[in-house]
């Protein structure tokens, strides 16, 4: 479904960043059996249905995180009455709900990977080499009222390399469903099984970008650097997107990040005072603006309604978060979600409240437990507060994105190593006109909500007319208008309620038709 507009920039508006993410579980899974298979992801009811009629499955495969236990218990409902001799197998984070067997109408309930689970239950060889499937990171891509279009190459393809991750923090469900601390599974062990695949997917998808969908990618530093000689020998000029600690980060110096790519990196900016180990000794607000100045777009992420945090504190604990500046920043409910240390905690202590529907147990509305300090209501409108105060403070992630692309450029167009001029040559050549003509509308429609912020941005463009050719130079007078139209229509459509829902996507392999 959707990650941007969800947890990150739904505050935005219409400059919020739309995009749909398949469900890369079952993508996996389906790609690793030799069995025919059908993946139909985002079904309608109709759709399921249509397709459990229309086919004999003798195996039917449910997928779903904890939030849409009631949607799994209805596709548990209508494969039984629909395809009366499926076997029904459940897996995915829904299944760390305690006492799930009695909530869904199931034969089978997969905790943990399920690549090998599945493999052994159809007799195949579940030791056998991982086999990645092409993966187009995100689809339908929407912003300021525009819907980008879909050329082949032009969307990063998503790579993953783990499941789970090591560190272990008390919240973290994925750590928690793949084994805990110290535990992680790997599908492709080392940097030259990673090149291998994305070599692969450079050629399939004639992709140069990549989603490392990998907990702490930077944590597992062999792999990446190994990674990097290949890119080296290869004369490859990629761009990783990746997820790590501070802790992790400060294991490289900016050059190797630069020279291996990293051109988005994930981060959790917890406070200072949580005491979590991935950010010991890190002076966070120094390495994310280090990195922006590297063209390191950082996406923070900061957790509200820690135990510490009191009425008194939090806003200064957010006004801390926001002052990183990031280019994106998810802000997320400390929520104990069953399966992790904190769940277990909380239920001991009896502070986990009662009656609470778990399609409400996500982090951005209200908290599902007794806090010390902070009531239920109070939860919600402190996270609301915490994004409204980041897109005021510091603009449209769309102009931060630019402003880092810029610094990046200005640093490295001159660059000694090929690969890394050809990486923030290819992104200026590509988008300076198109972020020219956004910053053009941005700074216009900004003025309503803070002329600071509307001066910055202008400021910006003029810094980008600088930098760009004659071309780019020019478009912003045609297209900024343009831009600035569709961004206020879209302001309407949002305001008269307007949602946006993924295509029902349906794929087959091994497939033989009767
Ligand atoms: C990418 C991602 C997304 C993407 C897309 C997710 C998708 N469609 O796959 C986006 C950005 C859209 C997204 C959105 C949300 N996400 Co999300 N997301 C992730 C993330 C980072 C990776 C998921 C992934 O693809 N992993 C790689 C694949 C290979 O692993 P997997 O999906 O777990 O599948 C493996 C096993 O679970 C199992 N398995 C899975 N399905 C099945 C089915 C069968 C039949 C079997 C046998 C096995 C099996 O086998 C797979 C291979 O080992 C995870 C964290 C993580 N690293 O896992 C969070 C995570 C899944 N998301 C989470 C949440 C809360 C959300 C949101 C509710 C956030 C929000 N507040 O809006 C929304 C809800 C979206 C929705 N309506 O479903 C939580 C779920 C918590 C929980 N315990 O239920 C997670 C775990 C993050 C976290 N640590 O809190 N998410
Ligand atoms: S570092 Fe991140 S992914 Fe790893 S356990 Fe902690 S919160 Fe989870």
């Amino acid at each position: 479904m959707e990650l941007y507009h969800n947890q990150v920039t739904r505050a935005q508006g219409s400059f919020s960043l739309r995009m749909f993410h398949r469900s890369w579980g079952i993508m996996m899974i389906q790609a690793n059996v030799s069995a025919p298979c059908a993946v139909l992801d985002f079904p309608t009811r109709d759709d399921f249905a249509r397709e459990l009629k229309s086919n004999q499955y003798d195996v039917v495969g449910i997928t779903g995180i904890i939030v849409n236990v009631a949607k799994v218990r209805e596709m548990c409902r209508m494969t039984r009455e629909l395809s009366p001799h499926s076997v029904i197998i459940v897996g995915g984070h829904v299944a760390a709900i305690p006492g799930i067997e009695t909530m869904i109408d199931a034969d089978h309930i997969v905790k943990g990977e399920g690549i090998a689970w599945m493999r052994r239950y159809l007799g195949e060889d579940e030791a056998a080499p991982i086999r990645h499937p092409a993966i187009v990171s995100g689809m339908r891509t929407r912003i300021m009222g525009i819907r980008l279009p879909e050329r082949k190459g032009a969307t990063a393809a998503t790579i993953i390399p783990s499941v789970g991750c090591p560190m272990g923090c008390n919240f973290c469900t994925t750590s928690a469903f793949f084994g805990g601390k110290g535990k992680f599974v790997n599908f492709f062990e080392t940097g030259d099984e990673l090149f291998d695949v994305m070599s692969r997917m450079e050629d399939e998808l004639k992709v140069k970008s990549f989603f490392v969908m990998d907990e702490n990618f930077l944590l597992h530093r062999e792999r990446a650097m190994r990674l990097l000689e290949r890119m080296k020998e290869a004369r490859k000029s990629w761009a990783l997107s990746v997820f790590a600690s501070a802790n992790a980060i400060r294991k490289y110096t900016m050059q190797e990040l630069v020279e291996l790519g990293v051109s988005w990196l994930w981060m959790g900016l917890e406070s200072p005072r949580a005491g979590y180990s991935k950010l010991q000794g890190s002076d966070t607000r120094q390495l994310t603006r280090e990195l922006r100045e590297h063209g390191i777009r950082v996406q923070g992420s900061t957790i509200i309604g820690l135990e510490h945090h009191t009425p008194d504190n939090i806003m200064a604990e957010i006004e801390h978060a926001v002052s990183h500046d990031t280019d994106f920043h998810q802000f997320m409910l400390y929520t104990p979600v069953p399966g992790t240390p904190l769940y277990q905690q909380m239920a001991e202590e009896g502070r986990l409240l009662r009656d609470i529907d778990y399609a409400d147990v996500h982090g951005q509305f209200k908290f599902n437990f007794k806090h010390a300090a902070i009531s239920r209501e109070d939860s919600k409108r402190f996270l609301d507060w915490a994004f409204w105060r980041d897109f005021q403070l510091n603009g449209p992630s769309l102009y931060r994105i630019s402003r880092t692309l810029l610094a990046g450029w200005k640093r490295y167009k001159d660059d000694p190593d090929a690969r890394v001029r050809e990486r923030f040559a290819r992104e200026m050549g590509k988008l300076s006109g198109v972020y020219s003509s956004a910053l053009w509308a941005m700074e216009r429609q900004f003025r309503k909500v803070d002329h600071n912020v509307s001066d910055k941005i202008r400021a910006l463009r003029h810094e980008f007319r600088q930098e760009s050719g004659i071309l780019s130079r020019m478009l912003p007078a045609v297209l900024g208008p343009i831009l600035l139209w569709t961004t206020r229509r879209e302001e309407k459509r949002l305001a008269r309620g307007k949602t946006y829902e993924p295509p029902t996507i349906l794929e087959r392999s091994n497939w033989v038709e009767a």
